[in-house]
């Protein structure tokens, strides 16, 4: 019975069917999903840490209201992505458990700092840039609502990702200082942004039994690469100086980039980025000072229980 179970299912995925919370899945696939959208959930969440740094240091009205817009955004991202991970049996609490128990992972680009207003602009247009080469083909995923939740996911980070270049072409526009601002950030942050897309396809654990199940739809590699074409001539257009090592390659049609230094990867994974304890300690802190909210909130709804049943 497992068997033909399995082959219907795989049958249903084979035509293009969005299965959903209530149909039958093989365990392996709700288990593989809840690890993927619950860290997918987490990096929202980190992820608008690096930002927040510098809510009380933008540098104009206009430049702060954008910012906290956004940030605001990822922090929906963050719950309609543990809403969805809820739908296959687990439950919120337990899932931010994992992350603040550094049970969980979530994605290495948060561990880096913010050092200058530039990296917020770059955040904006390489991170949200990356995060948004992955997330479009995830808004044809198999699973029905994590597919749902990306199409809005999508439209937000698009909006994320204009704010950022937009900033930046502003700041290269500027003084000398502002524009040695830009390359800084773009030097330090775009090698972690291509970190984004996961190890190399041959040390990639979940990728073929992932695309398989339609989960993944293109290889880490083959998204890097898509970000890094996309890209470099963005970084032309603003004006900055390409690191060496990039080429274009008349012959693939692709720029060619060399090694990621994985090591540098693995490490930070493991919690030993720059920032890794900046960001659970964070966190763990707002748990803490947020309970009160939490208990009040409870009491509140046990009281309008107890008055209804009256
Ligand atoms: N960081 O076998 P694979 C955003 C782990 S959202 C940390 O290739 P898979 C929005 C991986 O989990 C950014 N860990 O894994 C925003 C696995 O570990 P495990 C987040 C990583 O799942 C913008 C192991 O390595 N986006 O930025 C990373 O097939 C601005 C082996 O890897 C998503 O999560 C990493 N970079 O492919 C917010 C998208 N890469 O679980 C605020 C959804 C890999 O076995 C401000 N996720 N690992 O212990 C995915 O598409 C996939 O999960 C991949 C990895 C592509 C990330």
């Amino acid at each position: 019975v497992a068997e033909e179970g399995m082959a219907e299912f795989q049958a249903r995925i084979d035509r293009d069917e969005f299965i959903e919370p209530k149909d039958w899945m093989p365990e392996g696939y709700r288990k593989t999903l809840i690890r993927q959208m619950s860290q997918h959930a987490h990096s929202e969440i980190v992820g608008m840490h690096p930002e927040g740094n510098w809510v009380t240091r933008a540098p104009t009205l206009k430049r702060k209201l954008i910012l906290i817009a956004k940030i605001q955004d990822e922090a929906g991202h963050g719950l309609y992505l543990y809403s969805a991970a809820e739908t296959l049996g687990v439950s919120r609490e337990e899932l931010v458990r994992q992350l603040h128990a550094g049970e969980a992972k979530y994605s290495t680009i948060f561990n880096y700092p913010t050092m200058n207003w530039a990296d917020v602009g770059a955040v904006g247009w390489l991170v949200d840039g990356a995060a948004i080469t992955n997330q479009i083909p995830l808004c044809r995923c198999s699973y029905g609502p994590y597919a749902r939740a990306m199409t809005r996911v999508c439209k937000e980070e698009s909006f994320h990702q204009r704010q950022g270049y937009e900033a930046l072409l502003e700041m290269m526009k500027g003084t000398d200082e502002q524009k040695k601002m830009v390359q800084d950030a773009f030097d330090r942050l775009f090698w972690p942004a291509l970190m984004m897309f996961g190890p190399p396809d041959s040390d990639s654990a979940h990728s073929s039994q992932n695309m398989a199940w339609k989960i993944k739809r293109f290889s880490n590699d083959e998204l890097r690469q898509r970000f890094v074409d996309a890209t470099i001539p963005q970084a032309e257009f603003l004006g900055l100086k390409i690191p060496e090592q990039i080429k274009w390659n008349e012959e693939t049609g692709h720029y060619d980039f060399g090694e990621l230094d994985w090591d540098e990867f693995w490490d930070v994974v493991k919690g030993n980025g720059i920032s890794n304890d900046d960001r659970m300690n964070a966190r763990n802190e707002a748990l803490e000072d947020g309970a009160w909210v939490r208990e009040a909130a409870a009491a509140y709804a046990e009281k309008q229980r107890a008055k209804s049943k009256a």
